[in-house]
């Protein structure tokens, strides 16, 4: 059965693949699992019958059969169940790439997370530069870590991951800032990841969904 999942109808990210139906996209790709998308408008997001599927009101969902899920990570990770190149098969390299999973989207997204929103909520506060003074101190914590980590292997243990999926996914996030050129290590593992065949076709599909709503929602010039 081919799963639907949910996105936003017109991303805020500009179609920079920065919403989290983008891992979910990408994973599906990388199992080489066709999928549906069901595109939600923000007031749909607050609706009953959104919130039945995803009790916060957020994208992105998933649907297949009589399973619903909910949560990027555990949509992932269900993904990545299903034999293919997302999980290893032997249980120990397995539990790892879990871990790292979790690494990325418990121990390193928080204060990647924290500056967008700091920076789209709170840039007008007289307290801003030294508060994004401190949030960065957080991520270069975070990011020095895990550049010792990843040394100068192409993944983080061993063969590419859901791990890496997820981790690449939130490194993403910080393209804007600049905070990666200090790391050319981590800059190289984050364009690994998006070179991989399947991040491209997601990226794309979110991209051409992005354009196909901006169109649709730019009045035509006067005549
Ligand atoms: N923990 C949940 C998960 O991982 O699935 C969090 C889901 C979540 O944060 N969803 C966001 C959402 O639906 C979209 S991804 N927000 C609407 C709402 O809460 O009302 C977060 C996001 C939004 C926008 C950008 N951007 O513009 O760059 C990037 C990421």
């Amino acid at each position: 059965m081919t799963p639907t999942i949910t996105a936003f109808a017109q991303s805020p990210d500009g179609g920079r693949g920065l919403a989290r139906d983008m891992p979910v996209r990408w994973a599906l790709e990388e199992a080489g699992q066709a999928y549906r998308v069901r595109f939600l408008s923000f007031p749909a997001l607050k609706e009953p019958a959104h919130r039945a599927l995803q009790p916060f009101g957020q994208i992105p969902t998933y649907q297949e059969g009589d399973l619903t899920l909910f949560e990027s990570g555990a949509i992932v990770l269900h993904i990545a169940g299903r034999p293919g190149p997302l999980l290893p098969a032997e249980p120990n390299a397995r539990a790892r790439a879990v871990a790292w999973l979790f690494a990325a989207l418990n121990t390193v997204e928080p204060p990647v997370f924290d500056r967008s929103l700091l920076q789209v909520f709170e840039r007008e506060q007289p307290w801003y530069a030294q508060r994004l003074q401190m949030v960065d101190a957080r991520i270069h914590a975070r990011l020095d870590a895990l550049a010792q980590r990843l040394g100068p292997a192409d993944w983080l243990d061993g063969a590419f991951s859901a791990g890496d999926l997820m981790m690449v996914a939130v490194l993403r996030r910080l393209h804007a800032s600049g905070i990666l050129n200090a790391y050319p290590t981590l800059a190289a593992y984050v364009a690994r990841g998006e070179a991989r065949p399947a991040f491209r076709r997601a990226f794309d599909a979110q991209r051409a969904a992005f354009d196909a709503a901006t169109r649709e929602n730019t009045p035509p010039p006067p005549a």
